[in-house]
């Protein structure tokens, strides 16, 4: 597949000039921004739920016209060496400067090193928080950005301790207290605002979903993905995402109960983000039993005459059943990378994608298939149409 295809042409195009614009920028030392910075930790959950925090957070940041300083994302490798959390560049992944297309970005890595020695030294490093976060603290007064994991750790390995705590209360980061949020921290005197969390909702709200496009996939990744996709898999292909390892099991029990309702967690992107008109959600499009995957994954198989199949998973891969369904006619595939990140590029280049609905990580790749215009459903949903937000310029 040629370069162009991959990401929208108008976005193609932004980037080469960006591209260019950046190369300008970052061969010259690092100049101090005026208008300000925000800071965040991607504190909660893993790398969907920090993805759908991502993007709230860069939207903040342009609404306040502040530079966004991008944090790494936050692995949790407590199962395989080093047995801890990791702190990965966002570069690793993704393509830093295709964000200039949208916004001012910084890694936090840089600015750490450049930028915060003489602008945001020790003794000046202010925290923000919500009134209500800060109660939990001692001493009810501080924003508890360093108390536990991921926490402390994150702060640690930017090498930040907090001098002081600012609260705020009764603003959202919602575009409706943009003008309150202006006249309360004005960058002259708030330079930098740092949070304990992404100034953000989780899911992604309606209007950010098409920011994804600005997530534009790392060479290394991409070289990395298609390397796979060659040796492995013949096209079509129809890529699955296994969302029902015991974690999951356990959250989709919450369904059962009935006081969720049609939204939970990322389901917004396949019963639709209004509640009102919200499509019912059911335990099988959470945690699809074995009969439900066979189903789906033999219905797109055939609407796309697809040679193989590709199963992404977090704990069974069921691809024996999955083999056997077609008689050894289409070949099954799951790879189990050392990095998620691996299965969800395979997922986004598939011919069809089947995910989890409830599910970010399976939201990563429908949101990057959507923009690209590739289909996509979920277990026990068929058709769930495109839920795209409006086009963020
Ligand atoms: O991405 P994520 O926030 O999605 O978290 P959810 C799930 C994590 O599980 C991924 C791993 O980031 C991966 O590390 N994982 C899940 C997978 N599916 C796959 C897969 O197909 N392949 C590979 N390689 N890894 C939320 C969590 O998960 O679920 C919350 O963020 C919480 O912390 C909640 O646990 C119940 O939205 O699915």
């Amino acid at each position: 597949m040629a370069a162009h295809q991959r990401w929208p042409g108008p976005v193609g195009l932004r980037c080469s000039v960006s591209l260019l614009l950046l190369w300008a920028v970052w061969t010259e030392p690092l100049e101090w921004d005026e208008r300000g910075y925000v800071l965040y930790c991607p504190c909660m959950g893993r790398f969907g739920n920090q993805a759908d925090h991502f993007l709230g957070a860069l939207a903040f940041a342009k609404m306040l016209n502040r530079t966004l300083a991008v944090p790494p994302w936050i692995v949790y490798r407590h199962h395989t060496p080093p047995y801890t959390n990791v702190h990965v560049p966002y570069s690793h992944f993704f393509q830093l400067h295709a964000l200039a297309a949208y916004h001012r970005v910084v890694p936090l890595e840089d600015f750490m090193e450049k930028l915060a020695p003489q602008h945001w030294p020790p003794g000046r490093r202010r925290a923000y928080c919500y009134e209500a976060a800060a109660q939990r603290s001692a001493d009810r007064k501080s924003c508890p950005m360093k108390d536990g994991n991921p926490f402390g750790p994150f702060w640690d390995h930017a090498g930040v301790d907090f001098d002081e705590s600012v609260l705020f209360g009764g603003i959202s980061f919602s575009s409706y207290h943009q003008p309150q949020w202006k006249k309360r921290f004005p960058p002259s005197e708030h330079p930098v605002l740092a949070l304990p969390g992404a100034p953000a909702q989780f899911p992604v709200i309606q209007e950010h979903v098409g920011l994804q496009r600005y997530m534009v996939w790392s060479d290394r990744m991409r070289e990395e993905g298609e390397e796979h996709i060659a040796a492995l898999l013949t096209r079509p292909y129809v890529g699955i995402h296994l969302r029902i390892g015991s974690d999951w099991q356990n959250a989709c029990r919450l369904l059962e109960s009935g006081e969720t309702g049609p939204h939970f967690m990322a389901s917004p992107q396949c019963v639709g983000y209004d509640r009102q008109t919200a499509r019912p959600l059911t335990s099988t499009m959470c945690l699809p039993d074995l009969a439900e995957i066979l189903r789906a994954v033999r219905l797109w198989v055939r609407k796309t005459s697809a040679r193989s199949v590709y199963i992404a998973t977090d704990s069974e891969s069921h691809s024996s059943d999955v083999e056997k369904l077609f008689q050894g006619k289409v070949k099954v595939v799951t790879l189990q990378p050392d990095w998620a990140q691996t299965d969800l590029y395979i997922l986004g280049q598939a011919d069809h994608f089947i995910g989890n609905c409830v599910s970010s990580f399976s939201a990563f790749v429908k949101r990057e298939r959507d923009i690209r215009g590739l289909p996509s459903s979920f277990f026990g949903m068929d058709n769930p149409g495109k839920v795209g937000g409006r086009e963020e310029l």
